[in-house]
């Protein structure tokens, strides 16, 4: 298979010093297309064989769930499993990934670090996805070519580091990265890692696909292997069968509820039980998707025969048939009937009512008939003012099809929406299919603004036209995923309702948050009462996809390591990347609490998006959003940070002026600490501005792992009635942290705090350092550990 040749080479070429290139001479043997399919299917012989190994290793005589056989069939080397008492929850793997995905804004980041290692070619298939930067105002005719000029510096980046590292290259307009992922490149069995939280939505055609920052994706582009503590597996049993106004996104909405954001983390959710059966792949897509709500590290689902049908449908029935093969001959694809799960949750589908999650939080979870009760409990407003479906977690053709069903309803009897409706189809590949199958038209003639194929309004980029203005208080009912305050319309006071796409598109028609399609009835208007029937479409669209705009399709590629890669020195969008100095000699000293947070603090009140977008291969210019979401535990003000003298300015401003004394500085911080997306920029700014540890009640995974590879050290309170103890500008000295990390991650730690006023105390903290965490510290940054041990194996 195409892809363990590569790995072989190039873990060969990093022994030699990470300077081979990718062997391009074998991509021109077979035809184009069968190259193409050979590229996307995963390699079963080998991870079948891997996994025998394991089996071997590990001795167990209990089955496997179905997470563990992919995780363990891609490690790199079985025998490090070799007389391990407990595997799940305690053991580091090293994984081998088939493949990395990477988004506009992420990738500048993920490249530039990638860039500094000196390799000719990333080591594994990777793509790059236009899609984040995109603005979702006016309609994509407007919208994608201002976009388009506006953030052209950073797409020529992009297009030309993929050229010269042999990096498919999705052009902005060809649709978001995780439908295109799931249209071209997720697989049965595949493991991949994308720069984006939402990359699990793989899982609905049962890959392993995790979200991670840049330089996580760097290790797998080097051919490094990537590591990851063992997640545990949450089993949901699915049974029954969803019908009426129930949909996947209800599955997702219901389970964020019972676990909430912090619920899912450490484990991987695997999906089991005939419920499964009756799911569509984009419907699974949908469930995997928003897993990432509830921080687990990943959601998967068995092989099940609508893979096979949505492989077949997007010209990869080869894929399908190779991996109904081995799960025949393997059992590959599903778990073990003697499987354990370590907790199981069950779902019974037909009984399951839609529901609607929000505000300000994905896992504040109503089920539908409790919603106008709730809207006037919390006197949420009544009033709608807007309607958007789409976003990677809901845009499938499967989607936009039951809403265009409930459209024709509503237009038939003569209704309008009552507030603007906006549309984003997931891919070019389907809206050129909704496009031939008129549904666009229907959205259009209904008054609907057709967007981009990108994030658009799901990032931020949502360019209000009506007149909701910045402080009015108002509701929106969206297919998205994530919903922390601001997120949308950069307006705090807009609460995103989450919901399926098919009540969006009812309540637009209703223009009040308290209709329920289900029980209550509309006026036409002839005065009749017009009531809607539960929204039927086809998962696939019977005359196949059309693919649309091919030009914005990248084909089968090959690096060109003399392509250029321009930075302009003076640029206010990119800048190279200089090395973070390694760790000192001893123990930290004199840090001082910069910013005690109070609250929810997610990736984007750390680093925010919307406006910021522009910033993010520019590490100097992004570093001025640093934290300024972020409640001030003791004032209770947003970005109002207090220097030792009283005097108040804002978080970076006095970061900044810190640095520039030579006060290094720490972030204290409550639960879930980085929840949200995969963003390093998070981790990247406070690192830049002199940070050096966070202390919190807990963090979201892909942020503590963020942290540490760029050198930050992330502490959990070991008594979380510490955090009232600790104030800003208070100054710590860290005792057993040097040898905690000199000694490979194992050993206590304690922070001594001089509070500004009143007698020294010290406090036992946790940590979660693996040895290899540990190394990316002391060298300053993960990229700067790979430079060192790059430099070694070449001397
Ligand atoms: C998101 O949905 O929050 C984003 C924007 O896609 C992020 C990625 C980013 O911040 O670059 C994510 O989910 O990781
Ligand atoms: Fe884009 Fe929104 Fe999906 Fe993030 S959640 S990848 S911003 S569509």
């Amino acid at each position: 298979m195409q892809y363990s040749r590569l790995s072989h080479l190039a873990r060969a070429a990093g022994r030699k010093g990470l300077s081979l290139p990718r062997p391009t001479s074998r991509r021109t043997l077979a035809t184009e297309s069968s190259k193409a399919i050979l590229d996307v299917t995963p390699p079963y012989t080998k991870l079948v064989k891997n996994l025998a190994e394991v089996r071997r290793v590990i001795g167990s005589s209990s089955g496997l769930t179905l997470a563990e056989k992919i995780l363990y069939s891609h490690l790199d080397n079985p025998a490090e499993l070799s007389g391990l008492t407990s595997i799940r929850g305690d053991a580091y793997l090293k994984l081998k990934v088939d493949r990395v995905a990477m988004q506009d804004a992420s990738a500048q980041m993920a490249l530039l670090q990638f860039m500094t290692c000196g390799l000719e070619s990333t080591a594994v298939p990777a793509s790059i996805h236009c899609d984040h930067m995109i603005v979702g105002e006016k309609g994509a005719d407007t919208d994608l070519p201002k976009s388009i000029a506006g953030n052209k510096e950073v797409f020529d980046f992009l297009e030309s580091a993929a050229k010269k590292y042999g990096i498919q290259f999705w052009a902005p307009g060809s649709g978001i990265i995780h439908q295109i992922v799931l249209e071209n490149y997720a697989a049965p069995g595949l493991m991949m890692l994308g720069t984006d939280s939402h990359t699990p939505n793989a899982g609905g055609l049962g890959a392993i696909a995790i979200g991670v920052g840049g330089a996580d994706a760097v290790d797998a582009l080097v051919d490094a292997p990537w590591e990851l503590k063992a997640p545990k597996i949450l089993g949901v049993r699915l049974e029954g069968q969803l019908n009426g106004w129930a949909t996947p996104k209800d599955v997702i909405l219901h389970l964020a509820g019972k676990l909430t954001v912090r619920g899912g983390t450490g484990y991987i959710i695997e999906y089991h039980g005939p419920g499964v059966q009756s799911l569509s792949a984009t419907g699974m897509g949908t469930i995997c998707n928003m897993g990432a709500e509830v921080g687990a590290t990943t959601s998967l689902f068995p092989y099940t025969k609508s893979m096979t049908d949505y492989l077949a449908a997007t010209r990869r029935g080869p894929v399908a048939m190779a991996a109904s093969q081995i799960n025949k001959d393997h059992g590959f694809l599903q778990a073990d009937e003697d499987a354990k799960y370590d907790e199981v949750i069950t779902i019974n589908l037909s009984e399951l009512e839609p529901h609607i999650n929000g505000p300000f939080t994905p896992d504040l979870s109503t089920p539908l008939s409790k919603f106008k009760d709730a809207i006037k409990e919390n006197n949420w407003p009544e009033k709608l003012s807007a309607g958007l479906i789409g976003s990677c977690t809901n845009s499938s053709y499967e989607d936009m099809s039951r809403a265009e069903n409930l459209v024709k309803q509503a237009e038939a009897a003569g209704l309008k929406p009552k507030v603007g409706f906006f549309i984003t189809p997931g891919s070019e590949q389907i809206r050129a299919t909704l496009e031939r199958d008129q549904t666009l038209n229907v959205f259009e003639q209904a008054g609907g603004t057709v967007l981009a194929n990108a994030c658009g309004p799901c990032i931020g980029q949502w360019k209000r036209t009506d007149d909701v203005k910045k402080g009015d208080s108002n509701a929106i009912f969206t297919s998205y995923n994530r919903n922390f305050r601001s997120r949308n319309d950069g307006n705090p006071d807009t609460m995103n309702f989450l919901t399926s796409p098919e009540l969006v598109t009812s309540m637009i028609y209703a223009g009040s948050t308290t209709f329920n399609p289900m029980t209550d009835s509309l006026t036409t208007p002839s005065g009749a009462p017009f009531k809607f029937t539960p929204p039927t479409a086809p998962t696939l669209p019977a005359a196949g996809f059309e693919r649309g705009n091919l030009s914005w399709t990248p084909g089968r590629v090959v690096p060109h390591p003399s392509t250029p890669i321009a930075v302009d020195p003076t640029s206010s969008r990119l800048a190279l990347l200089e090395p973070f100095p390694p760790f000192p000699a001893h123990n930290l000293t004199s840090v001082r609490v910069l910013y005690k947070v109070s609250g929810k603090c997610t990736t984007d009140h750390i680093s925010a998006a919307g406006a910021w977008l522009k910033y993010k291969g520019h590490l100097e210019n992004i570093s001025n959003n640093t934290l300024i979401g972020a409640v001030n535990a003791e004032t209770g003000e947003t970005n109002v940070a207090y220097d030792l003298d009283g005097s108040s300015m804002g978080i970076p401003e006095l970061a900044r002026k810190w640095q520039k004394e030579g006060t290094t500085w720490l972030v204290v911080a409550e639960t879930n600490y980085g929840e949200g997306s995969a963003r390093e920029h998070a981790a990247l700014q406070p690192r830049y501005l002199g940070g050096r540890v966070v202390l919190a009640k807990s963090f979201a995974r892909i942020h503590e792992t963020n942290l540490k590879k760029q050198g930050i050290v992330p502490l959990t309170f070991a008594e979380e009635t510490d955090y009232d103890r600790i104030k800003a500008c208070d100054e710590v000295d860290t005792v057993g942290l040097y040898e905690m990390l000199m000694n490979g991650g194992k050993g206590e730690v304690q922070l001594k705090v001089r509070p500004r006023q009143g007698e020294e105390f010290t406090i036992p903290v946790k940590h979660t350092f693996s040895k290899d965490q540990a190394e990316y510290v002391l060298a300053g940054s993960a990229l700067n550990l790979l430079g060192k041990k790059a430099k070694g194996a070449s001397a």
